[in-house]
């Protein structure tokens, strides 16, 4: 079965798997886990930032920031396809009872004029616009990447109107990667940044928030009150030390197997996808002409040996990861185009 639904599902590497079960380890709430101390110092070096804090998950990471960020009543401003709006579970309203205004992007990225438009003057009818939430790359986007002229600009506009700003960046390496440009550049301009150690790094658990000192100690007494304080997690740290020394430089392999993907769905009569759109580990295509449902679809693609995740009414997204190789991409396409009937 070639897995392409997400860069979740890597698992741990036998390297990986041996750092871990070789972890010093302490408890975390005390402050006293070495290895967990040892990731959060590697990320804020990174990151360029002042301190870090390992949190379960991606969706935490982001919820404790806006959390932190707001107060009951305010709005914030994300794009409308974004991770925190569409599945994140509710999670602004339910644990911070903030609104969320959702700005149309292009592939997800938002544009500094929308912005300033959707922030709201101040006024006794209005909720308080309060933070900008940006996602990089964005994932309803096909892995789009922001350049960091745009980040620039846009969180330099939400710090000018008084905003505060976050970074999901869940994939951040994959747009430095990408790019060429230091993740630690992307982030600079953010008051917090998060990214994950469970997509393309290949741990099985784990996400960083980075920021200034002050805002780490104000969110680990928030993870606590989320229910993230964790004991013993230097075994979980040890594999996000090992996926940042040993992972990030190979990300290059997943987006050149996308693209070699996305080039050979293309010689596919009934599929639509644009290969110069794949700037990173994300392939969104269209089956186009054919009547029977992307559901319907996806289980055939599976009986085939291809898991893929249907995403619109005619839209798939496949995700290269490191449990995937360019010969599982060639064939994956080739077992793709033969339910296709080609
Ligand atoms: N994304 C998952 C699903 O939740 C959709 C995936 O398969 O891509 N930010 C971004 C941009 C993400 O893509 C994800 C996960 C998260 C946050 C949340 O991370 P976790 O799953 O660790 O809570």
């Amino acid at each position: 079965m070639i897995d392409l639904r997400s860069d979740t599902v890597t698992k741990p590497t036998p390297g990986m798997r041996t750092a871990m079960a070789q972890a010093e380890v302490g408890d975390d709430v005390y402050g006293e886990d070495p290895t967990v101390n040892a990731l959060e110092a590697m990320a804020a070096r990174i990151l360029k930032k002042e301190a870090a804090l390992l949190v379960p998950t991606g969706v935490m990471a982001n919820q404790l920031c806006i959390r932190l960020h707001t107060r009951p009543g305010d709005e914030i401003i994300a794009e409308q396809t974004a991770h925190v709006i569409r599945y994140e579970g509710g999670s602004a309203s339910a644990l911070s009872q903030v609104q969320v205004c959702c700005v149309e992007g292009e592939r997800g990225l938002l544009s500094a004029e929308r912005v300033a438009a959707a922030i709201r003057p101040l006024d006794v009818h209005h909720p308080p616009t309060t933070l900008l939430c940006l996602e990089q790359t964005h994932n309803v986007g096909g892995g789009s990447v922001y350049p960091l002229s745009a980040m620039r600009e846009l969180a330099g506009l939400a710090a000018a109107r008084g905003l505060a700003s976050h970074l999901d960046g869940a994939r951040i390496f994959n747009a430095a990667v990408a790019t060429g440009v230091p993740a630690a550049a992307f982030a600079a301009p953010f008051d917090t940044v998060s990214f994950c150690l469970s997509k393309g790094l290949g741990a099985p658990v784990g996400s960083m928030i980075v920021s200034t000192r002050e805002r780490i100690a104000a969110l680990r007494r928030l993870r606590k009150m989320f229910g993230g304080g964790m004991r013993q997690a230097g075994i979980l740290a040890a594999a996000g030390l090992y996926a940042l020394e040993r992972h990030v430089e190979r990300l290059r392999d997943d987006h050149d197997n996308a693209k070699q993907f996305a080039l050979q769905l293309q010689q596919i009569p009934t599929v639509y996808v644009d290969p110069d759109r794949v700037e990173t580990n994300i392939v969104l295509f269209e089956v186009v002409r054919s009547d029977r449902s992307t559901g319907d679809l996806a289980r055939a693609m599976k009986d085939a040996g291809v898991l893929l995740n249907a995403v619109g009414e005619h839209r798939f997204r496949a995700v290269t990861h490191l449990d995937v190789s360019s010969a599982d991409v060639d064939l994956a396409a080739r077992r793709i185009g033969t339910v296709l009937g080609m």
